[in-house]
């Protein structure tokens, strides 16, 4: 097996030799396919890759955090180039209290606003009671969690139940990779899923759009 199988392959060596260029070139190429493609099939499954080197202590907790920021930079770069339509409907996109990991969740938010959607991107470890306030604000037709690791899950419920008591309520999607093998979650009838990629969020949010 050669090392450059796939183009998720050349994106993290790129990374993981800080190699700004060669990265830049990478996710490019994957754009023209489409931003779900760069993300979910070059973007993601790299990352994965790296988060496997990390753990088996092949490369350094330093090193993983200049190949985030790279990646995070070479994305931030296409941007401009999105096709973004016109805002739709707003949504909120949230990592729960304590949850770092924010590029997933901002890949829905983008996924999400690209399909329609007026997507507001909370960012990282947003505290329930600053998501709450924010969506008694704009009062948006969705709300987003992500959860990557596991012990985020342990405040779902509370946050759920406070979610569903608004007026009126957002409809509310809970997903990320904490969250695979939990599908089966509590949530009320009606009140969401629970979803564990950005492709499946989009598709998920389309028969709610107003
Ligand atoms: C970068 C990274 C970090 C960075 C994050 C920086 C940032 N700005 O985001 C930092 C350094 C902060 C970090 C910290 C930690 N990390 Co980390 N990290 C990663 C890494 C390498 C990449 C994460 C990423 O961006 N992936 C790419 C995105 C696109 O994938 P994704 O997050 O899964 O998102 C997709 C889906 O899940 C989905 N999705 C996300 N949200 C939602 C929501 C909904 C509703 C839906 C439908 C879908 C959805 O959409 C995305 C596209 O499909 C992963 C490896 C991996 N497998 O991902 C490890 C990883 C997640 N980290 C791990 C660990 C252990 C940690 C730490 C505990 C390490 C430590 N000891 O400090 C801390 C915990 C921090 C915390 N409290 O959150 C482990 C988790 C293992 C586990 N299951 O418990 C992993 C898997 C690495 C590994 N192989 O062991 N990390």
């Amino acid at each position: 097996m050669t090392l450059e199988t796939t183009q998720g392959d050349r994106f993290a060596q790129a990374l993981l030799a800080g190699d700004h260029p060669a990265a830049n070139a990478c996710a490019r190429e994957a754009f023209t396919r489409g931003v779900d493609y760069l993300y979910e099939d070059v973007v993601k499954p790299a990352l994965a890759r790296i988060g496997e080197m990390w753990a088996r202590n092949q490369i350094t907790i330093a090193e993983q955090h200049v190949a985030t920021a790279l990646a995070q930079s070479v994305l931030g770069a296409l941007y401009p180039e999105f096709p973004w339509p016109p805002p739709g409907p707003p949504a909120i996109i949230a990592c729960v209290a304590g949850e770092l990991h924010e590029l997933g969740a901002r890949m829905v938010a983008d996924l999400l606003t690209l399909d329609g959607w007026d997507g507001m991107f909370l960012g990282a470890d947003v505290s329930d009671a600053a998501l709450l306030e924010r969506v008694a604000q704009t009062r948006p037709a969705l709300v987003v969690l992500s959860v990557t690791m596991v012990p985020g899950r342990r405040g779902l419920a509370p946050l759920v139940a406070s979610l569903q008591r608004l007026t009126p309520a957002p409809k509310l999607l809970v997903g990320g990779a904490g969250m695979l093998g939990k599908e089966d979650l509590d949530l009320p009838p009606g009140a969401g899923a629970v979803l564990s990629s950005a492709r499946a969020a989009v598709e998920w949010a389309r028969r709610w759009k107003p």
